[in-house]
């Protein structure tokens, strides 16, 4: 489940020792040493330390200051998640609290209460009886009589379910050319700005990343991507209001090959203003990507917003029948009550979560951490110790 960042791109921006020396695990885990290296060369960096034997001299240890700046930076960043889920926080975890610590024994109101709980908070009937039907379970075989151990057999199988459909990131990833991605959802869901924010942190890790206007409908729509391509620094290929937008994105991909892009990020529509229906079109975009470049889009990443709770499941469901998704966007968390539709999510479909928006800003993006993520629920803060 890990996003592409934390396996593929979180530490390119460090000084890395050269690749022969490092072991086979540390060269996959340290990344492309130079700015401009493409996914071919890293691949075949990795192919080449495979055959070499183990290093003699390890990277350098990163000094005591070092250790301690990266320790609070990492607090500094779970605690700020942690704020962000507040409102998830208080409908289901708070609220859960409150029930176990008011309640002398754990009988059949108890798991009434609790029920409405996990429903309200947004886990869908099915993950709710679920969880239900596992912690009766528990409760039984264990003989646990205070409500409040209760409270670690929740986390626990909410934590089951958020690694349910843990999926490694570099599956999906091409062994030479750019890397495309095609990013669909339906409108308002938080697709263009979550490529900005996407966009900055390839840029952070040094790749080259191309924009593509595929939402050709509204005019507004190329405008807004322009805007986070010159936030980013970063070229945006675009054609004139209602261009097809198969035709925008198979030109965008000869030049992506051609000057050797990273990545490219395509931006599609979410509704069409015309008799077009979207899912055709969004099948047609990905084949003309297909028939350039072998393989692309690579990745198919759906944007589902948060607020909408169940309704998300839905969406999900038809754009996979549709497209085929590979990877899933969750915005809107830090806006919603609703937060539990996280781990609905995570049983109801086998696709991961790569990122998740917890905000408007362009640093308001996160790789999706399933351990992360259920302690900043739970209001545990023992994150930074486990890095
Ligand atoms: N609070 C919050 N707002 C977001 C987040 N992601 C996107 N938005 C907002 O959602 C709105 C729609 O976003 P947009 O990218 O235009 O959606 P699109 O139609 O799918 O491309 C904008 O006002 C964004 O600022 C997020 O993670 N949190
Ligand atoms: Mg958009």
């Amino acid at each position: 489940m890990l996003g592409w960042f934390k396996k593929k791109f979180s530490k390119k921006e460090q000084t890395v020792a050269p690749v022969e020396k490092l072991p086979l695990e540390s060269a996959v885990e340290e990344e492309i040493p130079e700015q401009q290296t493409s996914v071919e060369e890293v691949v075949v960096v990795e192919e080449s330390v495979a055959d070499k034997k183990p290093a003699t001299t390890p990277p350098p240890e990163p000094s005591p200051d070092e250790k301690e700046l990266e320790t609070s930076r990492l607090g500094a960043m779970f605690q700020q998640l942690s704020t962000r889920l507040s409102r998830t926080k208080e409908s289901l975890v708070y609220r859960m609290d409150t029930l176990f610590l008011g309640k002398k024994e754990i009988d059949a109101d108890l798991f009434d209460e609790l029920e409405e709980i996990l429903i309200t908070a947004d886990l869908g009937i099915s993950t709710t009886m679920e969880i239900l039907d596992d912690a009766r379970k528990r409760v039984k075989r264990d003989a646990l009589s205070d409500p409040k151990e209760l409270r670690v057999v929740l986390k626990e199988k909410l934590r089951s379910f958020i690694m349910q459909s843990d999926i490694p990131a570099e599956l999906v990833m091409p062994d030479s050319g750019p890397f495309v991605i095609m990013v669909v959802g339906v409108n308002g869901v938080g697709k263009t700005t979550t490529i900005g924010k996407i966009t900055k942190k390839f840029k952070q890790s040094g790749q080259s990343v191309l924009l593509v206007a595929a939402d050709t409908f509204r005019a507004a729509a190329v405008a807004q991507l322009k805007i986070w391509g010159e936030r980013n620094k970063v070229d945006v290929v675009h054609q004139h209001e209602g261009a097809d937008p198969s035709a925008v994105a198979f030109d965008a991909i000869d030049q992506g090959v051609a000057d050797k892009y990273d990545v490219v990020i395509v931006d599609t529509a979410g509704r069409l203003h015309t008799q077009v229906n979207l899912m055709e079109e969004l099948k047609k975009i990905k084949r003309v990507m297909g028939k350039k470049l072998e393989g692309a889009p690579h990745e198919i990443l759906l944007v589902l917003d948060a607020t909408t709770g169940q309704n998300a499941i839905s969406q999900a469901k038809l754009f996979n029948e549709a497209v085929g998704i590979t990877g899933l966007a969750l915005t809107k968390l830090d806006g919603t009550a609703k937060g539990g539709i996280v781990a609905n999510i995570c049983r109801e479909l086998a696709i991961p979560i790569r990122f998740i928006g917890i905000g408007e800003q362009i640093d308001d993006l996160r790789d999706f951490d399933p351990d992360e993520f259920i302690d900043a629920l739970f209001g545990e803060d023992n994150y930074t110790n486990k890095q």
